[in-house]
């Protein structure tokens, strides 16, 4: 997907303009690039050094700006190539004309992803850790970040290795029994291959089980405000918010269009949506607004459904309450600084009030409850990728066939043994020893460029 012999660059840093910027060139010229376009011939590996960067544009020498160099040799860089980094004023214009000319002395212009792609292959990250740097660079919430990092640091692969080990041990046992079949001597006994994979089954289980937090962590998720009109739903969108976001009037009909903000609430990265009221109207602008509020309340994995504690719950009320009974939801009832008129005092859900901030710490912790279920987040949360998680259930899968196969014992070995195998393929599809070409283009194509 990417030649891997020539030497690209890239500005490292942001778009915009910051104290310093950084170019990087990576690849076996890196060096010889470098020494053409600074003002010195040789660099001393890993100093920082102080020059110049001089650009030969039409026949005369410039200088674009002072910088600070630093050569990094194969292996030990980021990429595992020859990598010269040089750190220069953060301002577009110089950053790009030093890209400019490192082309000009023979560089290549990085694509998006490609020097962790490089750092792939040469071997210096396998890819769960490729993809955490992407994870990383995105976190959102101090929590998505510390996720993100300890599988840079090689939790998930830390845990992963043993258990392939164990499964590697029992594939070499049954391939040696099988291999040798006269000797009339098994390497390994049927009771014993069941006993082996449910071992390894139970610590599959184990990472799965981390999986749901994992994944929500990683992702985040989408909590969608609903109900009636005028029940205060974008006062308590802009409670949660923190900020006047969405605009507030006691006229039924004002929310019109979807308002969406991402909050941080334990941190979970969570988009919050406020919608329109849900009712029959003739206004065409409120219709659409009503029916952008339906496809939100859809792809939502928490609804809270508002109702107006200061009045009677109405038939619209009910016809929502029915229709979202089947799916994760809080019913939440605000306005419970207004005596519950015709209440009697009850509370037909959580009782909060938009206006004077009552209960809403109690709102922002069960929105958290819901979503993560019983299982507490782990902030060592192991499995975090949809595409991990994939790869880790098909894994289970073939131990749990071959483990009951095993068990009845009236299959063949050579059966057991090939889905023992599809197993540990899987294992190595998430670190990536074995990956196609299409699963890498898809994963890099993540990253910005330069990264
Ligand atoms: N007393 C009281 N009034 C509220 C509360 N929340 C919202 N309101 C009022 O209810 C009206 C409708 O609020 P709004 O947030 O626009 O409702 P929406 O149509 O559901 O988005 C406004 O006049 C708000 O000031 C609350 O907790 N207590
Ligand atoms: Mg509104």
């Amino acid at each position: 997907m990417f030649a891997t012999d020539d030497s690209i660059v890239a500005i490292a840093t942001p778009p915009g303009r910051g104290g310093i910027g950084v170019v990087r060139i990576s690849g076996p010229a890196a060096l010889t690039i470098a020494a053409a376009i600074l003002d010195r011939n040789s660099l001393v590996p890993r100093y920082a050094t102080y020059t110049r960067v001089r650009t030969r544009a039409s026949g005369d020498t410039a200088t674009l700006d002072e910088v600070i160099a630093t050569y990094f040799p194969a292996p030990h860089s980021y990429t595992g190539e020859h990598v010269v980094e040089i750190s220069a004023h953060g301002s577009p214009v110089v950053l790009h004309a030093i890209v400019e000319t490192a082309v000009a002395a023979g560089a290549r212009l990085a694509r998006p992803g490609e020097f962790t792609f490089r750092a792939f292959l040469n071997g210096r990250r396998n890819l769960v850790q490729a993809e955490a740097v992407a994870d990383l660079i995105a976190a959102a919430t101090p929590l998505q970040a510390r996720v993100a990092f300890d599988q840079l640091e090689g939790t998930l692969t830390g845990r992963i290795g043993p258990i392939d080990a164990e499964l590697f041990d029992l594939i070499a046992r049954l391939e040696a029994s099988l291999d040798f079949p006269d000797e009339g001597y098994h390497f390994i006994e049927p009771p014993e291959i069941a006993r082996r994979i449910g071992c390894i089954l139970e610590r599959v289980d184990d990472l799965l089980r981390g999986a749901r937090g994992g994944r929500l962590i990683r992702e985040g998720a989408t909590v969608v405000i609903v109900g009636r009109p005028n029940v205060g739903k974008s006062s308590l969108f802009n409670a949660l918010v923190g900020a006047e976001r969405a605009i507030v009037t006691d006229v039924a009909g004002t929310t019109r269009d979807l308002v969406s903000e991402p909050i941080d609430l334990g941190g979970l990265a969570i988009t919050l949506v406020d919608t329109a009221g849900w009712r029959d109207t003739g206004d065409l602008i409120e219709r659409e607004g009503v029916a952008r509020a339906a496809r939100a309340r859809e792809v939502a994995d928490l609804l809270l459904v508002v109702l107006d504690h200061s009045e009677p719950v109405t038939a619209e009320d009910e016809e929502l309450l029915a229709e979202t009974a089947s799916r994760p939801r809080i019913v939440v009832a605000n306005k419970s600084d207004v005596s519950g008129i015709a209440r009697g005092g009850g509370c037909a859900g959580l009782c909060v009030s938009a206006k004077t901030g009552a209960l809403l710490d109690e709102l922002r912790s069960a929105i958290v409850r819901e979503l993560t279920g019983a299982e507490p987040l782990r902030d060592t949360a192991t499995l975090t990728n949809v595409r991990h998680i994939g790869l880790m259930e098909q894994a289970r899968e073939g131990l749990a066939g071959a483990r009951d196969a095993a068990a009845r014992g009236d299959t063949p070995e050579e059966f057991v043994l090939a889905d023992l195998q599809a197993a540990r393929a899987r294992f190595d599809e998430i670190v990536g020893a074995r990956t196609s070409e299409d699963v890498l283009q898809h994963i890099f194509e993540r990253f910005c460029i330069g990264k």
